[in-house]
Order: structure tokens, then C-alpha cells, then sequence
């Protein structure tokens, strides 16, 4: 069970972040009436919420987590792939050592925690745009000390493997038809999400509950396949600036 949630406020400059999507112009008042609300949400499944200040100049840095891979065990401090990232990360390292022991991923080798899932002692690894191959070696030798394996996977295009495949508990993968026949996979009960409802791959699995982007009903009902409860959130304005649930909270 998740005991705390490190999040961070939204910086008024959210919107000069990186961007892929085109969904409209993003409202500053409306995402921080929407990260409220995905605080209380954890707040209310039991986590203390430990929310930092926004980060000036920071614009992605309420997608705290990129920066870190927090595991029962230990830390990982990432280096995020994108260079206009990397300067979130010495807030986040300070912050987790107050409660964990801190390896990190150093240059030239890139991780964005995007990238990046556990399921019991399996890791998964997304090579992307933002996380290398180095990285990954990196983050796979950290992680055997501590008895786990690592599979890579490939994403080719899009931002993260988070944003495609997500472990939504109980055995079960969720993800796009592209990846469900993914050989790394296979040990898993597969989701595939329907046509036009791929964005949500990233549902959130809390203390035996499912958080979920509103708007996907297919993706819904399949998930009642878990018998857990779900919970729809939204999140239209981090959307817009390619962000996730899993994006805004690293949770341990
Ligand atoms: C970026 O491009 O880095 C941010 N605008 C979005 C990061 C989303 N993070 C995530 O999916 N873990």
C-alpha cells in the first residue's frame, strides 16, 4: 500500500512546456482546480500528499514523476531525456532522501520515469525518445542488486511507454493494440484499450483502486474485469501539455 504522494503545484509558465498535442490553449486556473482535485483523490485512498512549490522556469516540473523511480526499496534519481528537464531533478532528490536511499542514472545515459513501471519484481523499460538505451542499462543493473528483472520495450513513437502500456493490478496489463502482442508481456493478462480511447492506457493503480481519465466508457468496462473500484478524473489541461495521471505524482 501507497503511504505518500510527492506532487507539485503547477508554475503559471505550465504552458510553455513541452508540448506534442494540439487540444487548445491550457488554462492555468482550470489545472490547478484539476491537480486539486487528483490530491484529494489520493489524499482520500490513504496518502499523505507532499507537495512542493512550483518550480520557476520549470514549466513540466509538476510532472514530478520523470524525475525519480521510487521502489520499496530504494530511489532512482532519473536523468531525464529532455534538457530543458533535467534541472527538476535536485528539488526531487531532496526531498525523496528524507525518505529513501537514492541511486541515480547519470549522463550520457537518459530515463524519463514515464518510462518506466514495476510489477511485483519485474521491471519494464520504455526506449524512447527521452529514455536510451545507456539509461536503461543503467536502471536494469540498479534494480537486479535488489532482485528484480528488467524487459525493454521499444516505443516508437509518441512520448512514453506510460502512455501506451500501463500494470493495472491483479495480473493485468492495459495497453494499445500495438503493444498487446508485445513478447515481454505475455506473462500478463492482456487489456486492450478500443479505437480512440488508447490516451487511456494511463490509468493509475492506488491502494487497490483504479484512477482513470474520464471520457474513455470502453475502457471502463473493461477494466471491471479487476473488481476494484474506479475513479474518473479530469484532466483535460495536463493532457494538453502531454501529460498522464501516472505524470503528476510519484507515489511510495
Ligand atoms: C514533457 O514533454 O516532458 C511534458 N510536457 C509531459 C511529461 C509527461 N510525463 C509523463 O508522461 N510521465
Amino acid at each position: 500500500m501507497f503511504k505518500y504522494a510527492i506532487t507539485r503545484t503547477p508554475g503559471k509558465d505550465f504552458a510553455s512546456g513541452i508540448t506534442t498535442v494540439d487540444f487548445g490553449k491550457p488554462n492555468y486556473q482550470l489545472i490547478l482546480a484539476q491537480h486539486e482535485n487528483y490530491k484529494n483523490i489520493l489524499k482520500n485512498l490513504g496518502l499523505q500528499i507532499i507537495n512542493l512549490e512550483p518550480l520557476d522556469a520549470f514549466p513540466d516540473s509538476y510532472f514530478v514523476e520523470d524525475t525519480a523511480i521510487v521502489m520499496p526499496e530504494l530511489a532512482i534519481i532519473t536523468n531525464p531525456g529532455a534538457d530543458s528537464r533535467k534541472g527538476e531533478v535536485p528539488t526531487i532528490r531532496a526531498e525523496l532522501s528524507k525518505h529513501k536511499e537514492i541511486e541515480e542514472i547519470i549522463a550520457p545515459g537518459t530515463v524519463d520515469g514515464g518510462d518506466v513501471f514495476f510489477a511485483d519484481k519485474r521491471f519494464f523499460v520504455g526506449i524512447s525518445k527521452r529514455t536510451n538505451e545507456e539509461g536503461a542499462r543503467q536502471l536494469s543493473h540498479i534494480v537486479k542488486k535488489y532482485g528484480y528483472t528488467s524487459s525493454l520495450i521499444t516505443v516508437p513513437s509518441g512520448l512514453h511507454l506510460k502512455c501506451f502500456v500501463n500494470y493495472v493490478g491483479r495480473g493485468y496489463i492495459l495497453t494499445t493494440e500495438e503493444f498487446a502482442n508485445h513478447e515481454a508481456l505475455q506473462d500478463y493478462k492482456i487489456i486492450v484499450l478500443a479505437k480512440g480511447e488508447e490516451y487511456a492506457s494511463n490509468t493509475l493503480l492506488v491502494n487497490n483502486h483504479l484512477i482513470m481519465p474520464e471520457g474513455f466508457p470502453k475502457t471502463m468496462e473493461a477494466l471491471k474485469v479487476l473488481e476494484m473500484p474506479i475513479i474518473t478524473i479530469n484532466n483535460s489541461e495536463c493532457r494538453k501539455m502531454d501529460g498522464a495521471l501516472t505524470c503528476m505524482s510519484l507515489r511510495f
